[in-house]
């Protein structure tokens, strides 16, 4: 491994442009339009950005939140969505929708708690739901006139017949174990097209057969059991949406690897490419990672998390030992699949060296992309409650929860060590010497390598242009569909037994 020490880079802190900072202005005194009956409006609020990552990662694909519940919108309910992410700046209010639906996560809880009041100021009634609704409901019913806590495809339909009859009610619950089959197909004819690399966020199954102590479906009172669309379903959804590249947002594709060949085999004669998110455990199948590639799979999302064994297994994941990770990262290679490594930083077990023996691991292993997490306790969760029994974390200031940065304190360094051995982390990934160590070995493959690392990794400037001038999907597109044609020209010689080199695939595969 090279020997890589942190002190190499001297630590830049970049520039945050305003609006990648802070949410558009709400001016109390603005009036109103008259409320428009039966009109939904649905609200993804504004979250600052990390100046260390990149803004490109925030247009790749939307959530699939506010479109599945807009796809269980009566027809008689005209239907909004507005992504403060967008640049576009604040939502509409001429006319003033009869309700406006709001999703919300910790890191923007506090906009979208804004949000809230500004509306049902003017007589909107607003409802608030999503991942923090159901892990903080007492923090977040305040804010609202009614909250809902699980699934919003079961929900929203009754929300909305509620304030029909003039009887909204302040609270609504719902499981997640209802036909995962039987739910419509998420709306994504709502979406502005122009503004992301791809609409079609694809989502094939929920839960996990993991439960990380940190994860987020470790949740207190989130029960998500593991649940599978029809293939036939998944692959009608990406046809119908007319583009050449999906993103699944499930936590994990791989969870079932029965299911997931059935899902390769409907999606294989589609000719189009997918990226997902994997534990590294399905490389266990080498023959199921060839017929993911065969079926379009140019990249994957693996949460390696840790280096350490003694982290995993102190998070309660189960995972091959680390050891073996490279020979695992080899097989995706083998097949032309591209490898987004996701890595958290500051666990126990963590000492200040984590940083550079990450990086160095990760060029060693010529990741293409890599995502870093400063670790983050979510409430409700068994690693919030460790911490909060240990007396270690700094605050409970949410929008600060978002993995970027120090919000505990960490055994074996301080939190600002943390804090810049994250930073450090970015910054050497992203150089230009940790790009061109990371270059694929096909000679051929490298300017499409090169043109797509400069896009995503070093164009921050760039990006918010392209957000706010809609090009963000123009900009993409050639490179997808180049990347798409190699691919589908690959896919006689992947599908026979022999690997093939990393020469396919350039886009970036999406992650969080
Ligand atoms: C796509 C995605 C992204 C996209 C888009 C994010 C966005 N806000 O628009 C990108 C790549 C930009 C992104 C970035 C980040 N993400 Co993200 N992301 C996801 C991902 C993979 C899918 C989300 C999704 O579509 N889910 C499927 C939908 C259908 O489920 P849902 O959102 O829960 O919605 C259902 C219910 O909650 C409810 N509901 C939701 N909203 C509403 C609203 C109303 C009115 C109603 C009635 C119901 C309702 O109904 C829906 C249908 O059942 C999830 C993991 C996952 N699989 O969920 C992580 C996840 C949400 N992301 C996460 C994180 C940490 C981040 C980042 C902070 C990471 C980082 N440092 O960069 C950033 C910043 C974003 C932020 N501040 O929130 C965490 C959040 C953890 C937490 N407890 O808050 C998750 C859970 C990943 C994880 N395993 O930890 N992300
Ligand atoms: S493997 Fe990933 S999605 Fe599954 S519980 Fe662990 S962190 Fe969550």
């Amino acid at each position: 491994m090279p020997a890589l020490r942190i002190t190499k880079l001297p630590l830049r802190r970049p520039r945050l442009p305003r609006d990648m900072a802070y949410p558009p202005h709400l001016d109390h005194s603005t009036q109103a339009g008259p409320i428009e009956p039966r009109y939904a409006l649905l609200i993804n609020p504004f979250y600052p950005k990390d100046p260390h990552a990149s803004f490109g990662k925030h247009v790749l694909t939307p959530a699939l939140s506010l479109t599945s519940i807009a796809a269980a919108t009566p027809e008689h309910w005209k239907v909004r969505y507005w992504d403060e992410n967008l640049l576009d700046g604040r939502p509409p209010y001429d006319p003033l929708p009869e309700v406006v639906g709001i999703t919300v996560h910790l890191t923007f809880a506090k906009r979208a708690f804004e949000l809230a009041e500004w509306y049902r100021r003017r007589g909107s009634k607003v409802v608030l739901g999503g991942l923090h609704v159901l892990s903080c409901p007492e923090e977040c019913a305040p804010h609202a006139d009614s909250i809902a806590l699980g699934d919003g495809v079961v929900l929203w339909p009754r929300i909305l017949a509620g304030i029909e009859a003039g009887a909204l009610q302040p609270r609504y619950s719902a499981n997640y174990d209802s036909d995962y089959r039987l739910d419509p197909p998420p709306r994504r004819a709502i979406l502005p097209r122009r503004s992301f690399l791809t609409t079609t966020s694809l989502i094939a199954t929920r839960g996990c057969h993991n439960r990380c102590g940190f994860c987020y479906l470790a949740t207190d009172g989130l029960r998500m059991p593991y649940r599978m669309r029809d293939p036939s379903q998944v692959a009608a959804e990406f046809e119908a949406d007319g583009q050449p590249y999906a993103v699944f947002v499930d936590n994990n594709l791989g969870s079932n690897r029965r299911y997931l060949r059935a899902l390769c085999e409907a999606l294989r004669p589609l000719q189009k490419i997918w990226s997902a998110a994997v534990s590294i455990d399905v490389t266990d199948d080498p023959a199921l990672i060839r017929a993911m590639a065969v079926a379009g799979c140019t990249g994957v999302f693996v949460g390696f998390e840790s280096l350490a064994d003694e982290n995993l297994a102190a998070a309660g994941k189960r995972t091959p030992k680390t050891a073996d990770y490279a020979r695992r990262c080899r097989i995706f290679h083998d097949y032309g699949i591209q490898v987004n490594g996701s890595f958290v930083v500051g666990f126990d077990h963590d000492r200040k060296d984590v940083f550079a023996r990450t990086a160095a691991w990760i060029e060693e292993n010529r990741l293409e992309c890599a995502t870093f997490h400063i670790l983050t306790p979510y409430p409700a969760t068994p690693l919030f409650r460790q911490m909060e029994s240990e007396n270690r974390l700094l605050h409970r200031d949410w929008p600060l929860y978002d993995t970027a940065h120090a919000v505990f304190r960490p055994r074996n360094m301080s939190p600002q060590e943390l804090e810049e051995g994250y930073a450090w982390l970015y910054q050497r990934l992203f150089s230009h010497a940790s790009i061109w160590r990371r270059r694929p070995s096909g000679w051929q493959a490298v300017p499409a390598y090169v043109a797509m690392s400069y896009l995503y990794k070093r164009s921050n400037w760039l990006w918010r242009f392209l957000i706010r001038q809609h090009l963000v999907h123009a900009v993409w597109s050639p490179l997808v569909e180049l990347t798409r044609l190699r691919h589908v020209s690959r896919r006689q010689r992947l599908s026979g037994e022999e690997s093939c080199d990393r020469s396919q695939m350039n886009i970036v595969t999406a992650g969080v």
